[in-house]
């Protein structure tokens, strides 16, 4: 029975209660600092990070946790493994949220900032996390905003910072300009009415230089494919032709600029033939000009009225297509037939040349305004099982590929050839040119708003625009205590004197300062280096200490950055990388996002549903342990699930279950003699599925492995067959398995067991291959005496599972639908034939 001097009876050691020991041990490891990445290491370096979290009122609540346990998981396991692991966390902390929260509380953004950001790393101990806090980084602190402003010199001094003078949407009711999502369908996004158009002078990073190397890049990194094609998408790059109509006469007036021709992009030249009219935007600069007299007033009610809608309300395909004729026409190039030019909001000014040719047979948009219009519609390509002259009347446009009619010398070519011939002619004759266009737009990061980063500008009436010196870092942002927007368009940082009035640095004469802070994206666009050596005075990081640790290894968060920051950050360090700052073009290699966790009641947490679960609430309940256990097993890590108490408690239950079974049953095994090769093979089995489990992110897969496994020793207990060296050697590798997962009782226990040191800084198990049973097979699948499929099956399932699984598979399916099936003969583990009837 049990001996030896370190074991301990059942009443000795207590029932499960993780209130006892959860907080002792997250404080000694924080004293012994066990979670510290070192600077130098002979160990390989893993940089595991979590998305820069902007520290909300509301505090964490469980469904953040499930990006943040997931990491934390396997950053213990990369320690464990042999790794230097890096796992910081800080806070991204200027920004309109921020600031919105002070306001609506009647408090100071710095005081609100400190005191949330208290909150979040209070709870983020709280769960357990294993965050190196030494390496903690406020964005909103001079230490790091310094740093903002010196690499937005940088992209001023490569030419990739510029100031313009654009329309923007404005909200008289919040006194701030918003950007087109924020105003789509006419209405600002906080429901008020009234928003208008002002023209506000901007500043602009050139993200556009760096479209095609942001699509290219993508092949470099181990990303979610749904987001690489969400950034492709964003950029959307698109080649086509310029194609230049000629102006018949110019009836209106008009700045004299000499321009003779309208230019196209179209992405179909090969429809040429089959243009009826030509649409400029609205804000195209020859409407002017084109406008005869006889239309002028409904052209100019009608550039009132679609100055009145949004960018997106525009695009929108379903929307009505409404527009207003010029009176004047243009000559089609090939063909020299004259065509209307029309003026069409669908248009847009920013893309391509603002003006198309309005192909209708072939094109929704186009189809749509031509019905409304009456325009003729005619057709110049048909499908190729379709006979010309047949079935004229058109119900709907032709978007494919076929064979060209009505096109004169390019009749009966295939449409993909006749593209590229006409094409050709066109660049041959000089009216045309290929082209490439890119639906991204630079990046506006000027906000008229007090809580951001100052932009490091001044402007001189002798010298303009003059970028400050380096040494005049960091611009601090001057203390204010009304810091509220006040109608005028202009920050709030323009009413504080001390802060605009300076001198020019080039010259020495009166001048003044940028007042327009940068949006929070320029922050979170280089804040992962700065952890590398977040003390760093000499620049925003110590460049040998960042070549150890970048790029980032492995990067976790929500997919809704997908366009935002995971674009702007990719763009700077490639302007970085361009400056021979860093050695690496890709600052992210390995990219993850976890599905959203919803409320009990299937719906997005939200206070106002009052539908949040606090996960201050459930660790006082049931322990850091059971939330992060039920959080990993609740589903696969990318799926959106529903928060249900009952699995809480089913984590709890297996906690508990684990506790019992080291209560009862360990003792040391140097006193235990006699192996048991049963417990051997499934030990090294588990040791196997956490090991691959946790290196594909199935960790609910994982935790299910643990499970069986302690399911597999509390049977052994049962039939009292677990007096072995085996057995004892199983439940110390347990708590190593277990530990990444539920740090709190593995440490707990492992002290308990009369180990010494840290379970976390133990190494890895590693299994022996020859005792690792194989825990699925392949087997053959015949219908009718022929193989249709190989499926692979857990080893010990029966024929009816088997049989299950083998009719759900897309190759035996078509074999067996609408069939009687007459028998099933299973030759276990070796074939399963299906026979049919009829
Ligand atoms: C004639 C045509 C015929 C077109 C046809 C399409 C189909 P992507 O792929 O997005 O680049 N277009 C060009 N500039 C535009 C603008 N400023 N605003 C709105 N639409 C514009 O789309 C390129 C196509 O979008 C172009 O090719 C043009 O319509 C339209 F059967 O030209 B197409
Ligand atoms: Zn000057």
């Amino acid at each position: 029975m049990m001996t030896g001097s370190r074991t301990r009876n059942k009443t000795e050691w207590g029932e499960y209660r993780p209130q006892l020991f959860e907080a002792k041990w997250q404080k000694i490891w924080e004293e012994t600092g066990i979670y510290k990445a070192l600077q130098s290491s002979d160990r390989p370096k893993y940089y595991c990070l979590d998305f820069f979290p902007y520290p909300s009122g509301e505090g964490l609540h469980v469904g953040h946790c499930r990006n943040y346990i997931p990491t934390d998981l396997l950053s213990r396991f990369m320690r464990m493994r042999g790794y230097n692991v890096m796992h910081p966390m800080g806070w991204d902390a200027f920004g309109e949220p921020a600031e919105q929260f002070a306001v609506s509380h009647g408090i100071h953004p710095r005081y609100s900032t400190d005191m949330n950001t208290a909150n979040y790393r209070r709870q983020m101990k709280l769960i357990g996390t294993s965050y190196d806090w030494s390496r903690e980084i406020d964005s909103s602190q001079p230490a790091f905003y310094r740093w903002t402003q010196w690499f937005f010199l940088l992209l001023y001094k490569r030419g990739l910072a510029y100031r313009d003078t654009s329309w923007q949407w404005w909200c008289p009711t919040c006194q701030t300009t918003l950007s087109s999502h924020e105003a789509a369908g006419g209405v600002c996004w906080r429901g008020h009415t009234g928003i208008r158009k002002r023209e506000i002078p901007a500043w602009y990073f050139k993200i556009t230089d760096y479209a095609d190397e942001l699509i290219l890049g993508l092949e470099e990194v181990d990303w979610p494919e749904k987001i690489a094609e969400m950034q492709r998408n964003w950029i959307g790059r698109s080649e086509g032709y310029e194609i230049d109509f000629e102006v018949v006469q110019f009836p209106g007036s008009g700045d004299g600029d000499n321009e003779r021709h309208i230019t196209v992009f179209t992405t179909r030249p090969d429809t040429l033939f089959g243009a009826t009219f030509l649409v400029l935007a609205p804000e195209h600069p020859m409407v002017g000009r084109l406008t005869s007299p006889e239309q002028g007033t409904a052209v100019e009610s009608y550039l009132v009225k679609s100055s009145q809608k949004s960018e997106l309300d525009r695009m929108i395909t379903d929307r009505d297509k409404s527009g207003v004729f010029t009176g004047s026409f243009v000559i089609t190039p090939l063909n020299g037939e004259a065509i209307p030019v029309w003026i069409a909001d669908y248009v847009l000014p920013g893309y391509g040349s603002g003006a198309i040719m309005g192909v209708p047979a072939h094109d929704e948009r186009d189809f749509e305004f031509a019905e409304r219009y009456a325009v003729e519609i005619r057709p110049v390509i048909l499908p190729y099982d379709q006979q010309a002259g047949e079935g004229q009347e058109i119900s709907q446009p032709f978007m494919e590929n076929g064979y060209l009619v009505n096109s004169g010398v390019y009749t009966g070519l295939s449409s993909v050839d006749a593209a590229r011939r006409i094409g050709d002619e066109l660049v041959a004759g000089g009216i045309g040119r290929t082209a490439i266009q890119y639906h991204m737009r630079d990046w506006l990061i000027s906000r008229q708003r007090y809580w951001g980063t100052p932009i490091p500008i001044v402007y001189c009436d002798q010298c303009g625009t003059v970028p400050l010196p380096e040494s005049d870092l960091p611009v601090l942002l001057p203390e204010m205590d009304n810091f509220l927007p006040d109608g005028s368009g202009r920050s709030p940082l323009a009413r504080v004197p001390k802060f605009v009035h300076t001198t020019c640095p080039d010259c020495g004469s009166p001048a003044e300062r940028e007042t327009d802070t940068m949006g929070g994206f320029a922050c979170s666009s280089w804040y992962f280096l700065r952890f590398t050596s977040p003390d760093y005075r000499e620049g925003p990081f110590e460049p040998v200490v960042m070549r150890h640790w970048m790029p980032v290894d492995l990067y976790v968060g929500g997919a809704e950055h997908a366009v935002l920051h995971l674009l702007f950050s990719r763009f700077w360090v490639k302007v970085m990388a361009d400056a021979g700052l860093v050695p690496f073009r890709e600052p992210f290699s390995k990219l993850l996002s976890q599905g959203q966790l919803m409320g009990p009641d299937g719906w997005r947490m939200a206070k106002s549903r009052g539908n949040v679960v606090n996960p201050d609430e459930i660790v006082e309940t049931y322990g850091a342990d059971a939330l992060r256990i039920y959080e990993l097993f609740m589903a696969p890590f990318d799926q959106d699930v529903d928060w249900n108490t009952d699995g809480i408690n089913g984590a709890w239950r297996f906690l508990n279950r684990v506790w019992i079974l080291y209560a009862d049953t360990y003792s040391v095994s140097a006193d235990a003699e006699g192996r048991d090769h049963e417990i051997e093979q499934r030990l090294h089995s588990t040791i196997r599925q956490v090991t691959e489990r946790i290196q594909g992110f199935r960790f609910n897969t994982m935790v299910s492995a643990l499970m069986e496994f302690v399911n597999f020793l509390k049977d052994r207990q049962a039939n009292n067959r677990w007096q072995t060296a085996s057995y004892n050697q199983a439940l110390t590798t347990l708590m190593l398995m277990l530990a990444p997962a539920a740090p709190h009782i593995c440490e707990e226990l492992w002290h308990l067991t009369g180990h010494s040191g840290s379970v976390h800084q133990q190494d890895w198990p590693i299994w022996d291959p020859e005792l690792v049973q194989e825990t699925t097979i392949q087997l053959p699948v015949h219908v009718n005496g022929r193989l249709r499929d190989v499926i692979e099956i857990p080893v010990d399932v029966d024929e009816q599972v088997v049989t299950q699984i083998a009719m759900m598979q897309d190759k035996i399916q078509p074999h067996i639908t609408d069939r009687e099936i007459t028998r099933l003969i299973y030759v276990p583990g070796k074939v399963l034939n299906i026979i049919t009837g009829g």
